[in-house]
């Protein structure tokens, strides 16, 4: 393969809801520009794009993945990215290194959801996109369909450069009002012939190139003063005006094609190596990369998928994770179109390449000539969206799960493992569902583990609404050597400034606080330990140990064995054994004091509360919201965007299992949500005598 400059290098990601026909526009390209010589379809599994098992089995693309064009002397880098909203990661990483997007839409459904939502992210990451209208040979395509969706969601921005002469299975020709041609194609190859303008169209193209020219010249001044006085504008000018504009994600063009068919792919390319964004890369500036992708092939090993920042990239040479620390050194680097890899000497800066079997290649690292210092960050991805508890269905593979999501995660970012100490469960975190199930499906065949998949447990609190006093007394004679201990204690709820004023056994009482001891406990909220022992009933030096045996029962709260949180104590009395009282004592009688003042102090289960965020179609709201309301959410502020209604709602977490499967199913895919923890609260009084029965039903199994 050549070697192409910085300046001869597009890189684009084809974004669009699923089936709109990425995959199957990755592949013609690939076919027009020579890369390979025979198709393949998604349908017969055999597409260079989609070669991972798994997106066979489905035949939907469930990663991102490079190929490239030849081109006019440019080199153009396609990433196919997969349009299900659950495998939305492969987009992300793709913005990371891509400077334009094709949008393609499917020509027998219009704008669809996967495309809003797409189209959403893209102009989040500030991404430059050019609309593809695919299927047009397809029997239900329908072009006024297309164009007033793409109206109604994209408004002014949209402007067509080409439209077809007739869709369906007669597509084989569209005009195209900036070069003012029509191209008519003669076979299913992409054999094209450029012609004049049919009569019967003139009028149409006419229309559409004054509005193309107006367009063009709303993004510069100049071009506007020549618009104006001359009347018209070049096909250069056109296209000066359009870089612009789209650039600026405020002009979204709108190209005929047919991946199918090869229609219309050719003169796609053509328009985005002339008119889209070139990489901002500096090719004398010293050497590096960023890898944006990693998977594990089959007789190749861990591949890295890097697109170079800087200088040229060779062989031989060695580089720096300046994060890390840790050198690299390649001895082949690739070119790289799905599973196609060709070996090349260097790539320069802009350009996509890849690389076998480094030390450390996962995604996210910046590689660089030693001394350089370059480092390119993180890749942003949206919080996951679905939660789950894992383990192995037989218990001897617990080490070989924990070791397959290693690998998982590491190859796909978006999957997000770990172990919470205090559920005791290993949560796994998504996209969604099936984003899930894509994991739940490799740990089986790709490494032979079983899994179960359930609801995490909810990390509940347990905290206290009343004052109350305890004493216990440990004692302990019978053989060896005694243990006496006695603690008497206050509790109240750690809320507001310290009062010490107190009814104890019927006297009004002031304590008087000698030491204490402020906790800010790791799971939140805080423990107050106050020491207001008189006339030395308890020395100074058995303080830590009642403090001790309290915290191992706040470590395990008397309700329902979760955390305890914001409680004050004040042990205000006691009593102890010349002999027999040792730091054992304390703790025991400390812990057994304190559960039994915490069980009459108005004891209360907290929950975490999580915040929700739901963008809607407005048609769906009603069903959102009442939905929400089942799930004991409160409704905050409404609002809307665009066509869109956004409902707030605090919501327990208990309640947000599955959420966006259920929300997906409500609203067609069409919503979208966020989520935040907000803070603890009680649960409801029906709530918490469930949570008691359970945990009391669960000791009983266990004793
Ligand atoms: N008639 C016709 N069918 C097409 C065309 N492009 C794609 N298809 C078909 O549409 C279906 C989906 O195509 P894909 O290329 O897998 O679509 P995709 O956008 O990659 O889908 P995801 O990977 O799920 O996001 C397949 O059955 C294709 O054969 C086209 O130009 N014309
Ligand atoms: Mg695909």
């Amino acid at each position: 393969m050549k070697e192409y400059s910085t300046k001869d290098i597009r890189n684009v990601v084809l974004l669009g809801a699923s089936k709109s026909g990425k995959t199957t526009l990755a592949e013609s390209v690939l076919y027009v520009g020579k890369v390979v010589d025979r198709k393949g379809t998604v349908e017969d599994k055999n597409t260079v794009s989609d070669y991972e098992e798994i997106e066979k089995l489905n035949q939907r693309s469930v990663y991102a993945t490079p190929v490239y064009a030849e081109f006019a002397n440019a080199k153009v880098n396609v990433i196919d990215a997969p349009g299900s909203d659950d495998f939305c990661g492969g987009a992300f990483s793709a913005f990371k290194v891509c400077e334009n997007g094709i949008l393609t839409v499917n020509a027998q459904q219009g704008v669809e959801v996967g495309t809003n939502i797409f189209e959403r992210y893209a102009s989040q990451a500030k991404l430059p996109l050019v609309v593809a209208v695919n299927q047009l040979d397809a029997e239900k395509a329908d072009w006024e369909l297309v164009q007033n969706s793409l109206k109604e969601s994209f408004g002014s921005k949209v402007i067509t450069i080409q439209f077809p002469a007739a869709v369906g299975a007669g597509f084989n020709g569209f005009v195209d009002v900036l070069t003012m041609k029509y191209y008519h194609f003669t076979d299913d190859k992409g054999t094209r012939e450029d012609l004049e303008i049919p009569a019967q169209f003139a009028d149409e193209a006419q229309i559409l190139r004054e509005a193309l020219m107006e367009k063009a010249a709303e993004f510069d001044d100049t071009l506007m003063e020549k618009f104006f006085e001359a009347g018209e504008l070049t096909e250069d000018e056109i296209r000066d005006g359009l870089r612009l504009g789209i650039a600026a994600g405020e002009c979204y063009p709108v190209f005929c094609v047919s991946a199918k068919k090869n229609i219309g792919v050719k003169r796609l390319l053509e328009f985005t190596t002339r008119v889209s964004t070139v990489p901002q890369c500096d090719e004398t500036a010293p050497a590096s990369l960023y890898i944006y992708k990693n998977s594990v092939e089959k007789n190749l090993g861990e591949v890295s998928f890097f697109k170079v920042m800087s200088g040229v990239v060779t062989t031989g040479v060695e580089y720096e994770d300046t994060a890390t620390g840790n050198k690299e050194r390649f001895s082949a680097i690739y070119a790289v179109a799905g599973q196609k890899k060709e070996s090349v000497g260097s790539i320069h800066a802009g350009d996509f390449g890849c690389v076998v079997k480094l030390k450390n290649g996962k995604s996210g690292t910046t590689l660089a000539a030693l001394g350089s210092g370059l480092n390119y960050g993180k890749t942003y991805f949206p919080a996951p969206k679905y939660e789950c508890a894992i383990k192995a269905k037989v218990q001897q593979d617990e080490q070989k799960l924990g070791d397959a999501l290693k690998k998982i995660s590491s190859q796909d970012p978006t999957v997000i493992v770990e172990y919470s100490k205090e559920l005791r469960q290993t949560i796994l975190s998504g996209n969604g569902e099936q984003h899930i199930n894509v994991v739940k499906w490799r740990l089986n065949n790709e490494f032979g583990v079983d899994v179960e998949l359930f609801a995490p447990k909810v990390p509940y609190r347990e905290t206290i609404t009343k004052v109350a006093t305890a004493q216990y007394r440990h004692k302990k004679q019978s053989g060896g050597a005694g243990q006496f201990g006695e603690v008497h204690l206050l509790v109240c709820p750690a809320e507001g400034d310290l009062n010490t004023k107190f009814t104890i056994d019927g006297k009004d009482t002031v304590l008087n606080v000698k030491t204490q001891d402020i906790t800010e406990l790791e799971w939140g909220g805080k423990l107050e330990f106050y020491n207001c022992v008189v006339g030395g009933a308890i020395d100074l030096g058995f303080m830590p140990a009642i403090l001790k045996g309290i915290k191992e029962k706040m470590n395990e709260g008397p309700l329902t064995g979760s955390y305890a949180r914001d409680i004050r104590v004040f042990v205000y009395d006691g009593k102890m054994h010349p002999v027999d009282s040792k730091e054992i004592a304390f703790i025991i009688a400390g812990r057994n004091a304190f559960k039994e003042a915490f069980r009459i102090a108005g004891p209360k289960i907290l929950e975490p509360i999580y915040n929700v965020e739901v963008l809607t179609p407005a048609e769906y709201q009603g069903a959102v919201m009442s939905d929400l309301q089942n799930r004991r959410g409160i409704l905050g502020d409404m609002g809307a965007d665009k066509g869109f209604a956004i409902l707030k709602a605090r919501v327990p977490q208990a309640e947000l299992y599955r959420y966006s499967t259920t929300l997906s199913s409500l609203t067609a895919g069409s919503a979208s949500f966020t989520k935040e923890f907000a803070d603890y609260q009680p649960v409801p009084g029906d709530v918490q005598a469930k949570l008691l029965a359970e945990y009391a039903a669960a000791e009983t199994d266990e004793d």
